[in-house]
């Protein structure tokens, strides 16, 4: 530790301080139906990504199979996921969304 003391003497205050949050990826997976267009929509609308950066992320999943939208804490990356499957599920798309660890 950084006191150079044993393990043992340390505070627990020292063993107890906050980490940072895990952190998870959110994942557009391909598929052969949802059409591109209905990809940049949705990966603008969602991740806050222009009509360029959205275009290269869509083809990215889909000549790849998949691709990251972006890193986030996990209620936030919940979410993202959600609300994408709630949408293309709306529109009638198989889209899939998924998250995991980073
Ligand atoms: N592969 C789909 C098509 O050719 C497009 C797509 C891209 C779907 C990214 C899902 C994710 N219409």
């Amino acid at each position: 530790n950084q006191w150079g003391l044993p393990d043992a003497e340390l505070e627990a205050s020292e063993k107890t301080k906050l980490q940072p949050p895990s952190m998870y990826k959110v994942v557009l997976n391909n598929d052969d139906y949802t059409p591109m267009e209905f990809v940049i929509e949705v990966l603008q609308t969602f991740f806050a990504m222009d009509v360029d950066k959205a275009t290269q992320v869509m083809l990215a999943v889909h000549y790849e199979g998949k691709a990251v939208c972006g890193v986030f804490t996990a209620e936030v990356a919940e979410t993202k996921v959600a609300q994408v499957m709630m949408y293309a599920k709306e529109h009638g798309h198989p889209l899939l969304c998924t998250m995991e660890k980073a």
